[in-house]
């Protein structure tokens, strides 16, 4: 395993599906088998590690793993592997928030002197800290949102992200402590054959996030609304203007980086576009 660069995943939750993707769309071949904990890539020196999200920073905090996708929210959690590990890339999937809630028939304005039921004790005692509030955090592992009414808690800090457990649990958010998303982590001190691979995927990762939002379109117009329609196209660097058989009229062609909404589409038309062509890109290499 010394020249295989060790990939740890989530081996089944909300973060294993969209992992899993990201590295079969950054090239990288391997078969999940349902009980394996370990897939060898058939194509790179590179193995896939399946486990828990919480042990994935230790695992590369430790060397056992290189790098690895998890939470921003169980990173920023696990305070003692800061030193071993870093951040290197968000990949925009598995977004949520760390939130505080409230009964909604006790909401208050001041969190001090409450008792704060949390999954996130160190990220909830930081964010005390910090703004010089003094009240008590109580570590809990599952069913945060049930303890206000258990008689166990004031109020929770938990992650949301549709909004929905806490209007079923009849809670209000009220402050976020931290926004969250997927991340790449990387331990600190890699072997530079072991960089060498890294560099490799996070290239090739960076591409595959960056086609996410971009799209290719394509559309004819008259020579002289040429500048109106370029100005128009949302983050086109540098369109290709393409003369057409009739005369005075050309075709555009132009990788957008950023969303083309239909709104854009129907501007494009009201200044004389036609055949207004979105494509979806499914890798970009700068
Ligand atoms: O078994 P393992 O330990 O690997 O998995 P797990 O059960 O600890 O984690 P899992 O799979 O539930 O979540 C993995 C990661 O997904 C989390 O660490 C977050 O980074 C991210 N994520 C994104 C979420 C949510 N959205 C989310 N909504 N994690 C949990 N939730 C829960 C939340 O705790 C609450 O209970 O969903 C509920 C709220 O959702 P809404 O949509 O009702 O607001
Ligand atoms: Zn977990």
């Amino acid at each position: 395993m010394k020249n295989r660069l060790i990939i740890a995943i989530q081996k089944n939750g909300r973060l294993s599906d969209q992992s899993s993707n990201l590295l079969k769309k950054s090239g990288i071949k391997f078969r999940y088998k349902s009980r394996s904990l370990l897939a060898k890539s058939s194509n790179l020196p590179v193995d896939v590690l399946f486990v828990r999200d919480d042990d994935i920073p230790s695992l590369i905090a430790n060397g056992d793993a290189d790098i690895g996708i998890v939470g921003k929210n169980i990173l920023f959690e696990q305070t003692k592997h800061k030193r071993n590990i870093k951040n290197i890339l968000d990949l925009g999937f598995s977004k949520c928030r760390l939130s505080f809630a409230v009964p909604n028939n006790k909401a208050f304005k001041s969190l001090n002197n409450k008792r704060i039921a949390t999954s996130y004790p160190n990220i909830v005692k930081a964010f005390l800290r910090k703004n010089k509030i003094n009240s008590t955090v109580i570590k809990i592992h599952g069913s945060v949102e049930l303890t206000p009414y258990i008689g166990i808690s004031d109020c929770i800090c938990d992650l949301v992200s549709t909004g929905a457990t806490l209007k079923e649990n009849n809670l209000i958010e009220f402050k976020t402590v931290l926004e969250s998303e997927a991340i790449l982590i990387s331990n600190k001190n890699l072997k530079s054959n072991k960089s060498k691979i890294l560099d490799l995927i996070f290239t090739r990762m960076k591409g595959v996030i960056n086609a996410r939002e971009s799209k290719y379109v394509m559309l004819n117009t008259d020579v002289d609304t040429v500048k109106d329609i370029c100005n128009l196209l949302p983050g086109a660097d540098s369109p290709t203007i393409i003369p057409l058989e009739k005369s005075n009229k050309v075709a555009i062609h132009a990788l957008c980086q950023e969303p083309v909404f239909w709104e854009t589409m129907e501007q494009l038309k009201n200044k004389g576009a036609s055949s207004i062509l979105v494509m979806p890109v499914e890798k970009v290499l700068s």
